[in-house]
């Protein structure tokens, strides 16, 4: 007890006089870590006579603790020491504005991919994932468009292996399959998601792009479902009524399938925009085929159901005004900051 008595001064003096925080460190070393003066206080209690023991423990701990207040306190005084001495130094300037960090902001694609994440959720949609590099299997065997189908040829692929069964994702729809296979009907599912093809760039087209799948298979689903789903969908993005009308389209995995044309949001009469025809050609869509269901083990003759596949990066294009697709994965800084 005596020398922890006489240490708690001596230590104390030594601090109060450190000049630095280095001299501060030499001290915590000295005295609180391992091996230091503390722990041998310690390390010696038990050789003591028993009745001595409990005050000699607590002593030591004593002196552990007001060594570490007063470290505390001396680093606290120097730094407001170093403050003070910055201050009263030439050049500074409390009147000068505050330097801000800067700010990152979201990307107009993940912007308006929550926004419709948000939207559908709020209709009982899921927001699902998949695989970037897929399967052969998913990407087309399993929607109808078998090896040497002609449709094939409507989206470069990028392969991954010499034999052709793993690509980068044409589209979106190859998770239309991994979600028949993993959920059970009824269900509606959007999925969101970067889709690759091998094509030459312009500005409408890009070898990388966004593209959502939606999906909906339920009892007595119609073509009148889809429609008022894309309604709400263009009212969401466009925040008003926008007028639509399908025309055919072919794709393997629908039947029938639509191209659906949304009235122009940005003129009457014609624009650069719908080019002068006042529609745009906005989403591929219609009914699921039986053969679809089917091949993931589901049965046409009770369930049926809808799918569409918005061009994403196109709407981003369109909402945000933005005159050519490359722009949207450059990583131009320029033009990133114009969304913050
Ligand atoms: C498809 O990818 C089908 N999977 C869509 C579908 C889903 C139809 C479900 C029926 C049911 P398509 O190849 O047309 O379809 O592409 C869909 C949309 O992606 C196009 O309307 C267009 O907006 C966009 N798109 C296609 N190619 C590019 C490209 N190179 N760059 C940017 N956007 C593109």
């Amino acid at each position: 007890m005596e020398s922890a008595n006489t240490l708690t001064s001596t230590v104390k003096a030594r601090i109060e006089a450190a000049g630095s925080d280095t001299e501060l460190r030499a001290i915590e070393r000295e005295y609180l870590e391992k091996g230091g003066v503390v722990a041998g206080l310690l390390a010696a209690v038990p050789s003591l006579p028993g009745p001595e023991r409990p005050a000699a423990g607590r002593a030591a701990n004593q002196l552990k603790l007001e060594i570490a207040a007063a470290l505390g306190a001396a680093r606290e005084r120097l730094a407001s020491a170093d403050l003070d001495q910055e201050r009263s130094s030439a050049g500074f300037d409390a009147s000068l504005p505050a330097q801000h960090s800067p700010r990152g902001s979201l990307h107009p694609i993940v912007q308006l991919t929550r926004e419709l994440s948000d939207l559908f959720h709020s209709m009982g949609f899921l927001v699902l994932d998949g695989p970037e590099v897929e399967t052969d299997e998913h990407n087309f065997e399993a929607l109808n468009i078998p090896r040497d189908h002609p449709a094939r040829d409507m989206q470069d692929t990028f392969r991954c292996d010499p034999e052709g069964k793993l690509v980068l994702r044409t589209h979106t729809s190859a998770v239309q399959v991994r979600a028949m296979r993993q959920l059970k009907p009824p269900m509606r599912a959007i999925v969101p998601g970067k889709v690759f093809r091998q094509e030459t760039t312009d500005a409408s087209h890009e070898h990388t792009f966004h593209q959502m799948e939606g999906i909906v298979i339920d009892k007595d689903i119609t073509v009148a479902h889809l429609i008022s789903t894309m309604k709400v969908l263009l009212r969401g993005v466009f925040g008003r009524e926008i007028e639509v009308r399908l025309r055919p389209g072919y794709f393997p995995f629908v039947e029938p399938g639509f191209e659906l044309d949304a009235r122009c949001p940005f003129c009457k009469s014609g624009c650069s925009v719908c080019k002068q025809s006042t529609w745009i050609e906005l989403l591929p869509c219609g009914m699921i085929h039986p053969n679809v269901l089917r091949s993931s083990g589901i049965d046409p003759e009770t369930w049926g159901g809808f799918a569409f596949g918005l061009g994403l990066s196109r709407l981003v294009m369109l909402r945000f005004q933005i005159d050519d697709v490359r722009h949207l994965l450059g990583g131009d800084l320029r033009f990133l900051e114009q969304f913050s």
